[in-house]
Order: structure tokens, then C-alpha cells, then sequence
């Protein structure tokens, strides 16, 4: 029978196990770095916090496999008032394929009563401490053969792991020679250091809330409508894979002009919703039709 990390591969991703006992070991991990170089307070409540419950990691749990999809950026236009506007969603957003993608391979591949949940775990320290990638000076997660275009999950499985490598996070050889990302970051976020990072000026922490942007950040820095693409564009660790975008996604006036007016999400068209959800911005509507005024300026 093929491995199940095969079976992913098959498929276009990469995959990794381990024992789901390394749950303890990635989270003190994470916490211990993290006392030493606190995050911004808001993401250490919303999203880090969370990581303690181990959520998905049920007691049965005997692996975790960590799963990478490719996935380039979107380009998505929009036609207001006679001008077009070109702006590129940043990779990850539009991910709900890939994970209904890797829930059918497990679902395909695990024999009759095993069980799989997905977790909420710390997903860039995992997927470096199993091998799966490297980190970028951009403490963005690099994967051989899709850069850092890829979408990252994890899952809980019955079955214990098939083979397990674990090891130490390692960075990306080629950043010791470049720091492009440094110099092309807007907002100063990133630091010449590897650990160099301050998540409370990173253009993503603030363009995917709605709350008020902070005073010293220019509205013309944004440049997506969620996130920022400028630590990856144009990575040399990323060339040949970046620069082969996802088809197109378009708004036409009619349809631009409800988004900058509607109530929220339910108050569109059913197409344009559609196109949306299928972005990943279903939830995340009110910070990127604000961020899609900042864009028309
Ligand atoms: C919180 C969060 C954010 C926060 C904080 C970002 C951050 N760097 O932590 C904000 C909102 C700012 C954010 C932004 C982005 N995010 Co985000 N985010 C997350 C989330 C929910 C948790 C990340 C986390 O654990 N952070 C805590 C920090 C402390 O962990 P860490 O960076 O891994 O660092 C620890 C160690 O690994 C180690 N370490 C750090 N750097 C290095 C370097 C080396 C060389 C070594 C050895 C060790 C090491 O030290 C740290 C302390 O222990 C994950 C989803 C998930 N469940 O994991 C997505 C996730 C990490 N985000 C993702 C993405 C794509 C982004 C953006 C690129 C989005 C965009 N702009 O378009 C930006 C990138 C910003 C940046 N330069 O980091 C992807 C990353 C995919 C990938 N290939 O890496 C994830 C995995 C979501 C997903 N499911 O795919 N994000
Ligand atoms: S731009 Fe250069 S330094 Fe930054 S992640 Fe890519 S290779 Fe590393
Ligand atoms: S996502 Fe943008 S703001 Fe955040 S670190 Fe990268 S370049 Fe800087």
C-alpha cells in the first residue's frame, strides 16, 4: 500500500509525519522562543493563545501529518470608474480547495475506522521541525518545489506515523547572502536579524482587522486586499513560482461599486459572492472592501 506521504505527493503536495507526541515539544518550543521575543499582543491573544488547546489532537491521536499545497498568487481586478485596478492576492488566502483536497486524500487513503481531524497547532515550526521546509529571513516557511506559495494544514491521525524525521528548524541557505526582503518590506516589520521581526508593524496584522489603521501607517503602502506581498514577490527563492500567478478573478464597475457599498458579506449578488468565498474573503469581506477603498484612493 502506498504511504500516505505518497499519496499526498501523487496529488502535487508534500507532506510530513510525526508522533503526535511532538505536540509538547513544538509548543514548548514555540512559547519559549516566544518569551524571549514577544509577539504583537493582539495576534498573541487571537491566534497563539488558541495553540494551547491543542485543538484536533484527540487522545487517540498517534501522528500528525503536515500538508503543503501550492498555491501562486491571484490576480484579481477590478473596474471602477473607468479605471482598472490590478491588485494580487497574496498566496494562502484562497485555500478552501486545498483543504477539502487534502481532507478527500486522507479520507481516500486511511483504512475503514481509522480517524483524522485537523488541528490548530503552530503550522511553520511544525512543518520546519519535520523537515518539510526551511524558514526565509522573511520568517515566511519555504517548501522545495513551491517556494513560499503554499498553504500549510495539519491533521491528527489514528495510525502511528509512517516514518519520522525531526529535527531542529532550519533557515533557508540562500538568505545569509541576500536580505532583499529586508530592504523591500514597507513598514520596517522585518529586522536584519533571523529573529528580527515586529509583528505589531506588519501591514497583514492590521489590514486584516477592521479596526482603525494605526496613525504611522501610510494607507499607500497597501498594496493587496488582505495582506501584503512585498517579502515575497520577488524572492529569489520564489522565481519561476511566483511569477505564474492563479487565472484571474474580475469585478466589473457594477460589481466593484457593490462591494464598496454593501452592508457586508450577505448583501451581494450571489455571483459575486461566489468569487469571493472562492478568494477565501468570505469572512474576511469587511477589512478587504475597506482595503479595496484604500486601493482606489
Ligand atoms: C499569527 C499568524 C500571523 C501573524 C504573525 C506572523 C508571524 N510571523 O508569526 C500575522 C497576522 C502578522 C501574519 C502574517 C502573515 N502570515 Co500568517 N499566520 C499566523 C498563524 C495563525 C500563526 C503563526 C505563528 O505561530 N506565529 C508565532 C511565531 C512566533 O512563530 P514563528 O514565526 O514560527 O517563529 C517561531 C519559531 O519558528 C522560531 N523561528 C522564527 N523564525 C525563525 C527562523 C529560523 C531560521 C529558525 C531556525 C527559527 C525561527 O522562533 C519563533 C519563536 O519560537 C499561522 C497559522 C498557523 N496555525 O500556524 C499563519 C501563517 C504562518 N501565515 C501565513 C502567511 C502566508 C502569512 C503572510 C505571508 C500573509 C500575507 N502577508 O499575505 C504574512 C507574513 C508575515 C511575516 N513576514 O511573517 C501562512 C504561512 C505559509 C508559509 N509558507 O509559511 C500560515 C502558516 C497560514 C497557513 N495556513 O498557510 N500571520
Ligand atoms: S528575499 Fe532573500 S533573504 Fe528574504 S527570504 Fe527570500 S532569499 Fe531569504
Ligand atoms: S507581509 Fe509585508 S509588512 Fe509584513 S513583513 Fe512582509 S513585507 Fe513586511
Amino acid at each position: 500500500m502506498a504511504t500516505l506521504r505518497g499519496a499526498f505527493e501523487a496529488r502535487g503536495r508534500r507532506a510530513r509525519t510525526v508522533g503526535a507526541e511532538r505536540t509538547e515539544e513544538l509548543l514548548e518550543d514555540l512559547f519559549r522562543g516566544l518569551e524571549r521575543r514577544p509577539l504583537d499582543p493582539h495576534l498573541q491573544k487571537r491566534y497563539i493563545e488558541p495553540f494551547r488547546e491543542r485543538a484536533g489532537v484527540f487522545p487517540q491521536a498517534r501522528s500528525l501529518v503536515v500538508v503543503a499545497s501550492p498555491e501562486p498568487p491571484t490576480p484579481v481586478r477590478f473596474r471602477h470608474r473607468g479605471r482598472r485596478i490590478e491588485t494580487l492576492l497574496p498566496p494562502q488566502y484562497a485555500h478552501q480547495k486545498d483543504l477539502e483536497e487534502a481532507t478527500r486524500i486522507l479520507r481516500e487513503h486511511l483504512p475503514p475506522g481509522e480517524r483524522f481531524e485537523a488541528v490548530r497547532l503552530p503550522l511553520k515550526l511544525l512543518a520546519a521541525r519535520s523537515g518539510l521546509g526551511r524558514y526565509g529571513r522573511n520568517r515566511v516557511l519555504f517548501v522545495p518545489g513551491m517556494g513560499s506559495c503554499c498553504h500549510l494544514a495539519a491533521f491528527a491521525l489514528s495510525l502511528p506515523p509512517e516514518e519520522e524525521t525531526w529535527g531542529p528548524a532550519e533557515p533557508l541557505p540562500r538568505c545569509s547572502s541576500c536580505g532583499l526582503c529586508v530592504a523591500r518590506c514597507p513598514s520596517g516589520a522585518l529586522g536584519k536579524g533571523w529573529h528580527d521581526f515586529d509583528s505589531s508593524r506588519c501591514l497583514t496584522r492590521h489590514n486584516e482587522e477592521t479596526d482603525p489603521l494605526p496613525g504611522w501607517m501610510d494607507p499607500g503602502w497597501h498594496h493587496s486586499l488582505l495582506g501584503c506581498t512585498r517579502c515575497q514577490e520577488l524572492c529569489p527563492a520564489n522565481r519561476g513560482i511566483w511569477d505564474h500567478p492563479l487565472s484571474p478573478v474580475d469585478f466589473d464597475e457594477e460589481e466593484t461599486e457593490g462591494i464598496l457599498r454593501a452592508s457586508g458579506f450577505e448583501a451581494l449578488p450571489g455571483p459575486v459572492r461566489e468569487r469571493l468565498a472562492d478568494l477565501g474573503l468570505a469572512e474576511d469581506f469587511a477589512p478587504a472592501a475597506r482595503n479595496l477603498r484604500l486601493l482606489l484612493g
